[in-house]
């Protein structure tokens, strides 16, 4: 299932500073604040989500935003991304909000290169004890990329061969697609990974399972300029296959009436 949908649809603070007081430093790093998320938790849908675009849906209301996005390899945080994760019995779902003032795709077939275009991606890495780990992207064409990887280091000359696992994605446009020159305001997605695409490194996590993570964007600007690479995870250089430096997602069990 694929659906797409395109919706047509700032203060300044003067700075007192005074003349014996250092300029402080970017908070950038390991030093605190942190620039990346670290940790976080994917809490139960007690109803799945429509695939729709848009982020109404109960589940989105209760999980815990991940929010902290940063070239880590540079130092450099990146504002303007917010992911939202949620799982059930039968599937984990992701949804992103991103700015974008150039919304621009590339590939509306499942497993074309969408990097090559403004995407989301969500890698997912089960075990320490195991090798494999999967790859899902979705573009705001709302076509999707899914590969689950043996091992690290695991080529594939054509991302086309790799077998079917049954994700899906919707997207909607805040601007113009593809409409260079204009201002957009940015895309959303949401998407739908079923338990059965893990199925090679053990399916469906348990209550309390942690698994390691990372959500990452390629935001591409105006034709002639570089992609804006960007991650959740404390990347240590710009590549998203990096699991060593993937963060831990811990999947909640039910909560109680009323939390
Ligand atoms: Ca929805
Ligand atoms: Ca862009």
């Amino acid at each position: 299932m694929k659906r797409s949908c395109r919706l047509l649809a700032p203060a300044c603070l003067a700075a007192a500073a005074a003349i014996l007081t250092p300029v402080a430093e970017p908070l950038r790093g390991d030093d605190s604040p942190d620039i990346v998320t670290r940790h976080a938790v994917c809490r139960r849908a007690a109803t799945p989500p429509v695939l729709d675009g848009k982020l109404d849906d109960p589940c989105w209301k209760q999980a815990v935003p991940i929010e902290k996005f940063a070239s880590f390899w540079d130092k450099t945080p990146r504002e303007g991304t917010r992911v939202y994760l949620a799982w059930d019995d039968e599937a984990l779902y992701w949804a992103g909000t991103m700015t974008d003032a150039e919304v621009r795709a590339f590939g509306n077939k499942r497993n074309d290169h969408l990097w090559n275009g403004d995407v989301l991606e969500f890698f997912l890495k089960p075990s320490a004890e195991r090798p494999e780990y999967f790859e899902f992207q979705g573009n705001p064409n709302a076509a999707v990329f899914e590969l689950a990887f043996p091992k690290p280091g695991h080529g594939l000359k054509d991302t086309h061969d790799g077998p079917a696992l049954g994700t899906a994605v919707a997207a909607t446009v805040d601007g113009t697609l593809d409409h260079p020159g204009d201002a957009d305001r940015g895309w959303t997605l949401e998407g739908r990974i079923p338990w059965t695409a893990f199925a090679s490194a053990g399916g469906r996590p348990r209550p309390g399972d942690t698994w390691k993570f990372a959500v990452c964007r390629y935001d591409y600007g105006p034709d002639g300029t570089k992609p804006v690479l960007m991650s959740s995870a404390p990347l240590s250089q710009p590549s998203f296959h990096r699991h060593g430096d993937y963060g831990s997602l811990t999947f909640e069990g039910p909560r109680a009436a009323g939390k």
